[in-house]
């Protein structure tokens, strides 16, 4: 297993419709462990491969938040949202790709969603909660949204310029050889 570097947005990569997975080898099988390993290190209680510069549609959670409880990490490959409540929920959403920026995403409260496993077996499962939240953020990562997309131009040009400096600061300190 391998820790990999997370993109910071704006990057293209995070702006690009992923293409669907079509083997399911053990390069599959490599890459979900990967991203298990990266999402649990950052912490996180998602991660979608395109926020690790691969451009495939497959997709990690585990929305288990309790320190002692047992984990529940999923794996989604080509996941799809196939129903969705009226019903909405607001949650206030943060992302791996815009460290520390926080703000109030609605989204459909229930959802359910169709996707393949690693044997290449086809799921569905209905989501609610945190757990539903997660999924369709992970999914809009897939389809290169992002969840500041959803929120004012003003306040989504602010969170852009705050991350263009971080990746700034970032790059100079590693010109500078400091972690
Ligand atoms: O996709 C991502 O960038 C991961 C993101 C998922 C997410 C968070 C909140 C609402 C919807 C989707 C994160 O995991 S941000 C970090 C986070 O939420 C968290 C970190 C440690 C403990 C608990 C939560
Ligand atoms: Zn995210």
């Amino acid at each position: 297993m391998t820790l990999r570097p997370i993109l910071i947005h704006p990057d293209p990569r995070l702006k690009a419709k992923a293409d669907p997975v079509a083997e399911f080898d053990r390069d599959l099988a490599a890459l979900a462990d990967d991203m298990l390993e990266t999402m649990y290190d950052a912490p996180g209680i998602g991660l979608a491969a395109p926020q690790l510069g691969i451009l495939k549609r497959v997709l990690v959670m585990d929305c288990v938040k309790e320190e002692n409880a047992t984990p529940e990490p999923m794996v989604l490959i080509n996941p799809t949202v196939i129903e969705a409540s009226e019903d909405l929920n607001v949650y206030e959403e943060g992302c791996l790709s815009i460290p520390e920026q926080y703000a109030e995403v609605e989204r459909p409260a229930v959802v359910k969603v169709e996707w393949t496993d690693l044997a290449g077996k086809q799921v569905q499962q209905e989501f609610d909660g945190l757990w539903a939240t997660c999924v369709q953020h992970e999914i809009d990562h897939l389809n290169g949204k992002l969840f500041i997309d959803y929120l004012k131009p003003l306040k989504r040009q602010m969170i852009t310029r705050k991350m263009q400096k971080l990746k700034r600061e970032l790059a100079r300190e590693a010109k500078n050889g400091r972690s």
